[in-house]
């Protein structure tokens, strides 16, 4: 897009400088900026400081054989130990861990004395089950507090666990098991959404049908809704009530080499099989302690914690599980959907724990806006400090009202780029230092280095867009793609030499803060220009009448692409009315050029999305250049496509 364009959506920057309350008593101050300039490696190793170690590492980074990293390699620790054990020798085994808020309205709050009694049992009855050190476990659970303590009590024992989201179907649960070669599945009888149990135990039965999962010998199964038609396979098959319960309260953690793996975590990238993105221990987690101490400015004492993520999300890993537990947070835990059984669920949690720092995703900050302002203004969300966001470019709409709305105008927001990939957050402003603005992610942490890059990888002035690459290795990075070295060289580290490219199209503004432009395999190509879905749909969200926006090039004989947007109107805006389609072209023109107005606009009622809140645009495009659609499995809800096509008939005639 041209600068004239990221001009126009610059004009309207807002800027919040940090509240002075909180930036006097921030975590973190400009001065952590200057100090990992001036020693990166020096920085990290005193972050690694945070954790207790069985034995200090003294080396930082292995950078000898590039790009596989090896981070505080002499080290050794226990993770388990670190998000639980530490704290209650510290004296804090009564604070609260977790408060569990399951949908249906039942409700637990664990402490941290008390997690580590089930994380303790929970590892016995794994050793019980056979399984050592280094196999592997799948774990495939609702949002309940057992997801939180198998994944503990697997890193206790130095299994690997591989999470899989409880919204995916039976064959990417076969396809996961099989590539991590997993020994043990970690299930539910099934678990409640919007307002119904949902099972999960027969996806599990039908998967270890699959050729390459026979090497699960069991499937724990944690009774959560208590259906009674759960199929038993005996000698298989093991209620974790039965096993974990009579289990000794005591375990003592082995510490284990800060390289040994951690977890596996499936991406599905746009094509092929998923990548089984492998993290380690010792790196991991440092950065997810650090960031999450950084950018939340969390005070362990007062705060309580938020991340409304899925735990089979990489967000769910770092921010639900690993970086608040190693700080000794307060945090909630939510089974449900934000709208069941009301609107207002999410702020009657906010309101009833008193939560003071909330991290969601852009999706649902605009579902809330759909859903009116009305709705969060019925709850007391006073207590709230800090508002984080995370999965997609945040529009700046969404984030003003975000900030307006649920901050009370007063609280900063801090947009955090990262990947599963890069296992914590990389790029986000600090809600002490950084005077925040609506869009950007802005500024590379304390530590981290990256920038952008034009197609012969030379940086780019600012004011200018190209490539988003990371120009050093980081703590918490991927250490390789899970048994395919070369697919982690070719994937990530062969377009730029020496430089980890993540796949994200960026810009830098005149101050030289990064606004990220979404994926560039989005990037459409029209009459000679390339242009960013994320410009045009957040020009269409600052409609009026816009609620939520996605945005493809389907292939066009006269321009190369032709922009194609599927738009989700706000209550109340009549989608038959004849006017409205000439209506937002208009706007986007005015926005951002003539060359960006969609050749077509078509309101719909849902988007096609992925669990952390995507939008699937790859199965868009399908719809729009009249193809079969491709692979749907790591969709929330497949139903939405049928629907979007029966909208589209010149589409949706094909199959
Ligand atoms: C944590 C997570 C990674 C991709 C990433 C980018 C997009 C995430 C973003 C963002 C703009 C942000 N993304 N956060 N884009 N601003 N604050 O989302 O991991 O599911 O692996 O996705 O998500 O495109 O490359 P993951």
């Amino acid at each position: 897009m041209s600068n004239e364009s990221l001009a126009n959506l610059l004009k309207e920057e807002r800027r919040f400088a940090p509240p002075a309350e909180l930036a006097a008593a921030a975590n973190v101050t400009a001065e952590a900026y200057e100090q990992a300039k001036a020693d990166r490696l020096g920085f990290w190793a005193e972050q690694a400081r945070r954790l207790s170690w069985e034995t200090a590492p003294t080396e930082t980074l292995d950078w000898s054989n590039p790009p596989f990293a090896k981070w505080f390699a002499d080290g050794k620790l226990n993770v388990a130990y670190n998000c639980v054990d530490r704290h209650v020798e510290n004296g804090n085994g009564d604070r609260v861990a977790i408060h569990f808020e399951g949908e249906p309205g039942d409700t637990r709050s664990i402490t941290y004395a008390e997690l580590q009694r089930e994380v303790s049992k929970a590892a016995n009855a794994l050793i019980e089950l056979g399984v050592e050190t280094g196999d592997r476990v799948a774990i495939y659970l609702p949002m309940i507090p057992e997801a939180v303590i198998a994944m503990l009590a697997c890193a206790r024992i130095g299994a690997p666990h591989s999470l899989v989201f409880g919204g995916f179907s039976a064959d990417a649960l076969a396809t996961r098991i099989h590539d991590a070669d997993a020994r043990v599945v970690i299930t539910a009888d099934g678990g409640y959404r919007r307002g119904k149990p949902s099972a999960l135990k027969p996806a599990v039965d039908e998967a270890l049908t699959r050729p390459g999962t026979e090497n699960v010998r069991s499937v724990l199964v944690v009774r959560r809704t208590g259906q009674e038609d759960v199929a038993w396979t005996e000698g298989r098959d093991v209620w974790w009530h039965e096993i974990v319960e009579r289990q000794s309260e005591a375990h003592t953690p082995e510490a284990f080499d800060a390289e040994h793996p951690l977890f596996i975590l499936y991406t599905s990238g746009t094509t092929g099989k998923p990548k089984g993105i492998l993290h380690t221990t010792g790196g991991y987690l440092t950065q997810v302690s650090y960031t999450h101490h950084a950018v939340f400015d969390l005070k362990p004492e007062t705060d309580v914690f938020w991340c409304t993520a899925d735990v089979g999300w990489v967000t769910g890993h770092s921010y639900i599980v690993y970086g608040p537990l190693s700080n000794g947070a307060t945090e909630v835990l939510y089974e449900g959907t934000p709208d069941t059984p009301h609107q207002g669920r999410w702020w009657e949690i906010v309101q009833k724990y008193g939560v003071t720092i909330l991290y969601t995703a852009p999706t649902a900050i605009r579902a809330c806006m759909k859903w009116g302002d009305d709705i969060p203004a019925k709850f007391d969300l006073s207590s709230l400090r800090v508002l984080g966001s995370v999965g997609e470019p945040i529009n700046p709409e969404a984030w003003v009202w975000y900030r307006k709305h649920i901050g009370a105008d007063r609280t900063p927001v801090v947009d955090t780029w990262w990947q599963t990939e890069t296992g914590g957050i990389m790029i986000s402003p600090l809600p002490g230092v950084t005077e925040t603005k609506p869009g950007s992610a802005q500024v590379a942490l304390p530590g981290i280095a990256a920038t952008v890059v034009d197609d012969d990888a030379n940086e780019v002035p600012d004011g200018s867009g190209g490539y988003l690459v990371l120009t050093e290795p980081w703590p918490s990075m991927l250490r390789t793609i899970w048994g395919d070295d070369q697919r982690y060289l070719d994937t990530y580290w062969s377009r730029f030499e020496n430089r980890y490219f993540a796949g994200d199209g960026a810009k830098k503004d005149e101050d030289g803060d990064i606004w990220l432009l979404g994926r560039v395999d989005d990037v459409m190509l029209v009459s000679g220009h390339n242009i960013s879905t994320t410009e045009v749909e957040s020009a269409l969200v600052s409609h009026p009448k816009v609620a939520e926006a996605a945005v493809v090039g389907a292939t066009d004989p006269q321009t190369t692409q032709a922009i194609c947007a599927f738009v989700i109107l706000r209550g109340g805006v009549d989608a038959e009315d004849a006017g409205l389609v000439e209506e937002l072209r208009a706007h986007v023109g005015k926005q951002l050029g003539p060359i960006a107005k969609p050749k077509r606009i078509l309101p719909v009622a849902e988007l096609p999305k992925t669990r952390s809140g995507k939008i699937m645009r790859r199965l868009l495009r399908d719809v729009a250049e009249n193809r079969t659609l491709g692979d749907v499995t790591t969709l929330t809800d497949s139903s939405v496509m049928d629907l979007i096509q029966a909208k589209l008939p010149a589409a949706g005639s094909e199959d």
